[in-house]
């Protein structure tokens, strides 16, 4: 007698977006098991034709009759799009693997990097919702998880440098628009940021909030403590948008509780899951932009004691935020929960 492998009817809400076309990507490279495959957009993309896996599929309108049926539902059309529908999803059954930061922050939602709190998602028969955290949170939390386990995380200092596709498809083409106006010797037009991006870094993403940091900024503060479940660490990060399309870069300043070697993390670094140590300055190779498209990984390099206090390291951590930022962690989260709450 043959067993069929069990397969899931799985949803896509926002399927034509950045995120949403690198789930199909993700969900086709790792074979997950599909059983059915909807793809839900607004109104605009309604009727337009996506192939996954040599197959032929139409955009659906995302309506709140759009999960009869569906196992998994994916979420990545920005948040207000989360709040409206998600609810509807979770009333026909299905589990929502949640990209914006909509449901981040409920204390019934768990928060969930697989290769840092894989436990959490046990909570999501709270509300039916499993949260995937902000792009920059993971892959700092996927590269800090082995020396918090190790020797302990008193403090973090961070500076982001992160690419146009954290913020979708428009400020992409915003990118390319200005490189090409540039180079025809034309004006250079700004309307997803509120400055040219060309040529530029800039020191906001998301909106400004009254303490005077953005909220990209808080995300990393807040995420990192739910995921961390400790709320004695401190953290303080300046989070700036650079003119690179893939990619987010990360300085990460550690003040660990206990001493560490430069050596001691890069021998963690080595055996972390979902990382890869890209680290020799004599050959001048360590993590890059350009070098992490595509790539499941997250580059952590430079690796230095932080000479200036008893227990400090520095790192330089990247990684594909539309993948481990995103489309990736979100997949991850399924297979965690297939394989073990299903
Ligand atoms: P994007 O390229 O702008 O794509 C947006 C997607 O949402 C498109 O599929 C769009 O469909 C759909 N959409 C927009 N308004 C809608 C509506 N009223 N009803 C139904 N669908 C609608 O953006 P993206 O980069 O893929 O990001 C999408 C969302 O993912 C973000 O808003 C954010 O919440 C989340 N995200 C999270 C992270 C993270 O840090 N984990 C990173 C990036 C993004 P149309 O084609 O019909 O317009
Ligand atoms: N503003 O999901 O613009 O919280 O790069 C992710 C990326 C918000 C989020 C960005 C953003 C999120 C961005």
């Amino acid at each position: 007698m043959t067993h069929e492998k069990k397969t899931y009817n799985v949803a896509i809400a926002g399927a034509t977006g950045a995120v949403g076309g690198a789930m199909l990507d993700v969900l086709s490279r790792r074979s997950f098991p599909i059983n059915e495959l909807r793809l839900l957009a607004s109104e605009r993309s309604a009727g337009k034709k996506i192939i996954f896996k040599g197959q032929e599929l139409k955009v659906q309108q995302l309506s709140t009759e759009s999960f009869q049926g569906i196992d998994i539902a994916l979420f990545s059309a920005g948040a207000s799009r989360s709040l409206d529908f998600a609810p509807a999803a979770v009333a026909s059954g299905a589990v929502v693997i949640d990209n914006s930061s909509a449901y981040r922050m409920d204390n019934e939602v768990p928060l969930v990097v697989p290769e840092v709190n894989p436990h959490a998602i046990a909570q999501h028969s709270k509300r039916g919702i499993i949260a995937n955290p902000n792009c920059s949170t993971i892959q700092m939390l996927v590269a800090l998880k082995p020396i918090l386990d190790k020797v302990g995380i008193k403090r973090l200092v961070i500076s982001t440098y992160q690419a146009v596709s954290g913020t979708g498809a428009k400020a992409i083409e915003e990118l390319k628009q200005q490189v090409k106006n540039y180079t025809d010797g034309r004006e250079l037009l700004a309307s997803v940021y509120p400055h040219q991006i060309l040529f530029n870094c800039l020191p906001q993403i998301d909106s400004f909030l009254a303490n005077g940091y953005t909220k990209e900024e808080m995300k990393m503060v807040n995420e990192t403590r739910k995921i961390f479940e400790d709320d004695t660490i401190g953290i303080t990060a300046t989070a700036v948008r650079v003119p690179v399309f893939y990619g987010h870069s990360e300085s990460v300043n550690i003040e660990t509780r206990r001493k560490i070697t430069a050596n001691e993390v890069k021998e963690l670094m080595v055996n972390a899951p979902g990382v890869k140590l890209v680290d020799n300055p004599d050959k001048l190779q360590y993590p890059l932009a350009t070098n992490c498209e595509g790539d499941f990984n997250t580059l952590v390099g430079r690796i230095r004691e932080d000479e200036s206090i008893n227990n400090g390291i520095n790192l330089w951590v990247v990684s594909d935020n539309i993948l481990k930022g995103a489309a990736l962690n979100a997949v991850q989260i399924a297979e965690t929960y297939i394989a073990d709450y299903r």
